[in-house]
């Protein structure tokens, strides 16, 4: 008996130890977790003030902007009904050819303040800049290539400009950076050859300056989000993604990281072999959300989706009939149905080549933005509320507060809530409106009244609610 206390004594002892060397912690016995040198660095939420802020920010701006914004989808007569940002892949067009696109970078109209305002206006509570998409073009004047805005006749740096106007403005800016880069030569999709690998760690080396050089430059950013990270050449050095989160975040203290930059010792993206999330939120959910009945685990960590306007249009392109547009409601309802699920909403947009943003985008800003004016308090700094979904819409919760976010209102005006065991709902306001009847009408369930003077398109109720007395309910639960 004494020996087994010893044994626990001395275990406990040599867990604190170890932790306290290495903050790694592990919830599963040793024997069924593999070890790993780049897997994930912490378990569960990050809950430091940087990440709070990310987390309550809950609705960002996208801007792809780039040498794509110039040829708008179009070469040599054609139209390519594929990303704008891919025409260079679509029209098989050469890296140098591509680059003449540079002698016509003219962004007369970009105004990094009229970017914030518009983004502010919207509601967008970040900006998330592409500073360098696939094709290798940099919005800022960087050291290491010669594809950068300084090459061109215009060279402002916009990335600069960018930073100092959301630095001014309050808004917090996050960097996108393509690892995948077409336009050098050092890039490999996969490892065939020792010739391949030595080409690669060049590329490694290189994209770890440009990295460098964005963080060194433009400190006031708040966050890194890495794509074109999935070949097989990038997942055999997961150690790289694992030094450039680390390096990273000391340099810019409290910065997050998207999950798509990682890979672990065995090239396992996002989920490291143990299936724990690696960076600091989930960036998967790209053009797709998680099914809000089926997908509930992700409630358990951050994570950010992303939707374009037109279906899989990032950059500007001059021809939007091609695809279905989205409607202003369709965009908020993706919004709203992340927040319910505890995640971020990214909505992108893809300026002109002059810097300013189509009329389509213009007005997208200005419904949203008076929604979000009007609604906001629904969706920032709320989270997952534990409610069930129903057809109406969606929950979101900020402390004792629950919200309910109705897009199907039901013919019958009454909007039929199930609360968790125990909870009663005691009041129910529409927001920038009045108090609505409520009535418990089943074991754990009440109908909420749609206001009488009902708004036009979504609107949002308020829930005030407490434990139940303990005294028999008025509906009991049926014994099966
Ligand atoms: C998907 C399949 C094959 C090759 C590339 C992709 N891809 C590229 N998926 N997403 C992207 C980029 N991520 C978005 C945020 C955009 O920048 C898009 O170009």
């Amino acid at each position: 008996m004494k020996n087994l206390f010893t044994y626990f004594i001395a275990t406990a002892v040599s867990a604190f130890t170890l932790n306290a060397q290495n903050p790694v912690m592990r919830p599963l016995p040793a024997d069924q977790e593999i070890s790993l040198r780049y897997g994930a660095d912490r378990l569960g939420k990050r809950q430091d003030p940087a990440m709070q802020r990310f987390r309550d920010n809950r609705f960002g701006l996208f801007i792809h902007w780039g040498l794509y914004a110039i040829s708008a989808g179009e070469w040599n007569g054609k139209i390519y009904n594929t990303p704008s940002s891919f025409l260079q892949k679509s029209a098989k067009i050469s890296p140098t050819e591509w680059m003449t696109l540079m002698e016509k970078w003219n962004p007369e109209k970009f105004d990094a303040k009229k970017w914030v305002d518009m983004a502010k206006k919207m509601g967008a509570r970040y900006i998330k800049l592409v500073t360098k998409h696939h094709d290798g073009f940099c919005l800022w004047p960087s050291a290491y290539s010669q594809y950068t805005v300084a090459q061109t006749p215009v060279k402002r740096d916009i990335v600069g400009e960018l930073a100092k106007a959301c630095k001014e403005g309050g808004i917090d800016l996050h960097l996108y950076y393509s690892i995948l880069d077409w336009s050098h030569p050092d890039w490999r999709y996969s490892l065939k050859t020792h010739e391949d690998t030595i080409a690669f760690n060049r590329f490694l080396n290189f994209a770890e300056n440009q990295i460098k050089e964005l963080a060194t430059r433009y400190p006031t950013i708040t966050d890194f989000w890495f794509d074109g990270t999935w070949d097989e050449s990038f997942n055999k050095n997961g150690w790289w993604s694992a030094h450039i989160e680390k390096m990273l975040k000391d340099m810019i203290p409290g910065i997050t990281v998207n999950s798509r930059l990682r890979a672990d010792d065995y090239g396992k993206r996002h989920f490291d072999s143990n299936g724990h999330l690696m960076g600091d939120y989930e960036s998967g959910y790209e053009r797709k959300l998680p099914d809000p009945v089926k997908d509930l685990k992700i409630t358990k960590w951050d994570w950010e989706g992303y939707t374009t306007l037109p279906e899989n249009q990032w950059g500007y392109h001059k021809d939007w009939s091609l695809s279905y547009v989205k409607t202003p409601y369709e965009v908020l309802e993706r919004i709203v149905h992340a927040v319910s699920m505890g995640g971020n909403m990214v909505v992108n947009f893809g300026p002109q080549a002059d810097g300013d943003f189509r009329p389509e985008e213009k007005e997208m800003a200005n419904v949203i933005g008076n929604w979000m004016h009007k609604y906001g308090e629904a969706v920032y700094g709320c989270d997952y509320a534990g409610w069930t979904k129903k057809d109406w819409g969606y929950h979101t919760r900020k402390g004792n507060d629950i919200y309910m976010i109705v897009f199907n209102p039901p013919y019958s005006n009454k909007l039929n809530v199930i609360v968790p065991d125990g909870i009663k709902i005691t009041k129910a306001t529409a927001v920038k409106g009045e108090e609505t009847k409520t009535e418990e009408v089943a074991h754990n369930e009440f109908n909420v009244n749609i206001p009488s003077v009902r708004p036009e398109g979504p609107f949002v109720i308020k829930l005030q609610i407490q434990q139940k007395e303990d005294k028999p309910d008025k509906y009991f639960k049926a014994l099966t």
